[in-house]
């Protein structure tokens, strides 16, 4: 009997929670990166059922949503963005049983899960590829962008192409006698979208998550699904090194092999196939200009729900150069599309390096993320202003650092960027003990050495932390729904080059923001009203005119709306 309403307990939990309206345009994301967070069997490697024994830690830090980066059956040789097989889970991180245990325990808290479907390649050691590369004809021969090759005996490359990530694209098969595209790792084969067999096979694997109760996807450089069918040759270009808003380089413009103008419509398909399921939603890695950005969202706001926008990752953090950007989202992504505020992930240089180590800017660059219209997404770690680690490239794990090992860590270092991903991937600080809590064997990456001082023990209780801070802008933003959902509108009479002030509005709702972006205090004049959040949250209705170095106010503003 007791077992009975224990279940009826349990299964009255879910209900109610999954009751609550979702609205992903309302939702706060943090992207785990599964390896590196929690190890609940101390193999050195963080896994699923790490992961639930912290859920209670990030529910309590009021994000909503969590994207978690690839755990299926994986060669490990892209640490998962190589899959062997979509709907099996690598041992290391746990079982199906263990997904549906993450999924159900999110929804228990009621939180939101989506998982990282990576749909345009597979990794070599993929049976479809591995049926795919035999020289006799079968049912998967054209389940891979094949092609001859120039030259005599086919010894050249179909064409110019060049891989998103630099030297050939194109990799030879001696078996099959044939060439293979690869847009990001030669281990990586890309799957051909223009055979229907694929397309289905994919939708169908993304159905079976959706069945197993996922509320949407993170979908892997989705601009390189297509390529031209004719495989034409790349123009030239002079640009050598591609940006987030520029993707031609390596001398050429990637033309024919980026953003292909069917990947607009294979959005819009996907997109069907989620809202048959309620309360789902897709948020895609796409690279490109405004324009090419904003054609996946579809022609009717029918494509994908979210693009990441990762022009974010580097503004400098000066008022101006942030209202030029929030200018250009506003003026991109207006209702009913929403911008997206990315300030790192498992790519990127970790914000606190970027911003050059200084806490009380972290501060300031999330109280910007968390006040601006359109979804935030904070990666692991960043939260207690974890650090890139100095991992030399000649012991990278990361293909890509193996790949650029050769290039001196000064040049890289130099370059603002990282060539070596470990950097930004290594085990989450949860306190000051062994291997910072994350596990009690040698973690597959180290433990960066400031862990005594930068974990989440430490924080977790100290009102000047950064953790703390994040703790509050989110109470905040899950309290005043016009952070969530309102409309924005930048205070330029009282912004100037060290101050941004912007209103968020929404019914008789209406916060004014202040930052000041300078290093020393400024002072304001702020409308009147209650001051909401002064560096912490308050209900101060006299709020000082000075705002400390990187510091943020949010105030109730009193004036009726018009
Ligand atoms: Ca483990
Ligand atoms: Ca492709």
């Amino acid at each position: 009997m007791r077992f009975v309403f224990c279940f009826l307990f349990i299964y009255c939990s879910i209900i109610v929670c999954l009751s609550q309206a979702f609205d992903f345009r309302q939702t706060v994301v943090y992207q785990i990166y599964p390896r590196s967070f929690q190890d609940s069997n101390n193999d050195g490697i963080g896994d699923l059922r790490g992961i639930i024994s912290k859920l209670d830690y990030l529910k309590e830090m009021g994000v909503e949503t969590l994207w978690i980066s690839p755990f299926f059956e994986s060669p490990q040789a892209d640490f998962g963005y190589d899959i062997k097989h979509f709907r099996k889970i690598a041992p290391e991180y746990g079982t199906l049983e263990t997904v549906d245990s993450l999924i159900s325990e999110v929804h228990q808290r009621g939180m939101r899960i989506i998982f990282d479907m990576v749909m345009n390649h597979t990794s070599d050691q993929h049976p479809w590829f591995k049926a795919s590369s035999q020289p006799e004809n079968n049912e998967y021969s054209d389940f891979y962008v094949w092609a001859k090759g120039r030259g005599k005996n086919g010894k050249r490359p179909p064409n110019n192409w060049k891989s998103m990530i630099g030297g050939k694209g194109w990799q030879y098969h001696p078996e099959k006698g044939m060439w293979y595209w690869a847009c990001f790792l030669p281990f990586q084969p890309d799957l051909n979208y223009r055979n229907p067999a694929v397309r289905d096979s994919m939708f169908n694997n993304v159905k079976f998550w959706l069945d197993r109760g996922v509320d949407g996807f993170r979908l892997d450089i989705f601009n390189a699904i297509f390529e031209d069918k004719d495989q034409t040759n790349n123009p030239f270009s002079f640009r050598a090194i591609p940006n987030e808003k520029n993707v031609n380089g390596f001398f050429q413009q990637q033309k024919f092999n980026l953003n292909h103008s069917d990947n607009e419509a294979l959005a819009v398909e996907l997109r069907t196939l989620i809202d048959s399921y309620p309360d789902k939603f897709l948020v895609g890695e796409v690279f490109g200009n405004m324009n090419q950005l904003k054609s996946y969202l579809g022609p009717k706001s029918d494509g994908l729900n979210l693009v990441f926008l990762f022009e974010s990752l580097s503004t400098p953090l000066k008022a101006k150069h942030f209202i030029h950007l929030i200018e250009t989202y506003e003026t991109n992504f207006s209702n009913p599309n929403l911008p997206t505020w990315v300030f790192g992930n498992h790519d990127r240089m970790r914000r606190r390096s970027v911003l050059g180590g200084d806490l009380e800017e972290c501060k300031l660059s999330a109280s910007l993320q968390l006040t601006l219209r359109g979804v935030p997404f904070i990666y692991y770690g960043e939260e207690i202003g974890m650090e890139q680690a100095r991992i030399p490239s000649k012991q990278a794990l990361d293909p890509l650092g193996k790949k650029y090992s050769f290039i001196p860590s000064f040049v890289v270092r130099w370059t603002g960027n990282t060539f070596n991903r470990d950097e930004c991937r290594t085990p989450m600080q949860w306190n000051n003990s062994n291997n910072a809590g994350f596990s009690k064997s040698k973690p597959w990456l180290p433990i960066h050495s400031n862990f005594e001082k930068i974990n989440v023990a430490t924080q977790i209780d100290d009102s000047s932390s950064l953790l703390f801070h994040y703790q509050q802008l989110l109470a905040i933003r899950n309290t005043y729904k016009s952070l969530s959902s309102g409309k924005l509108t930048i205070d330029h009479k009282n912004s100037n080059p060290n101050i941004l002030a912007y209103y968020r509005e929404l019914g008789d709702e209406k916060l004014w923001i202040v930052h000041n972006f300078a290093r020393k205090p400024k002072s304001i004049l702020a409308p009147s009203g209650l001051t909401i959040f002064n560096g912490v949250q308050t209900s101060n209705p006299q709020s000082t005119t000075k705002i400390p170095a990187f510091g943020t106010r949010i105030i109730r503003v009193s004036e009726k709306l018009h």
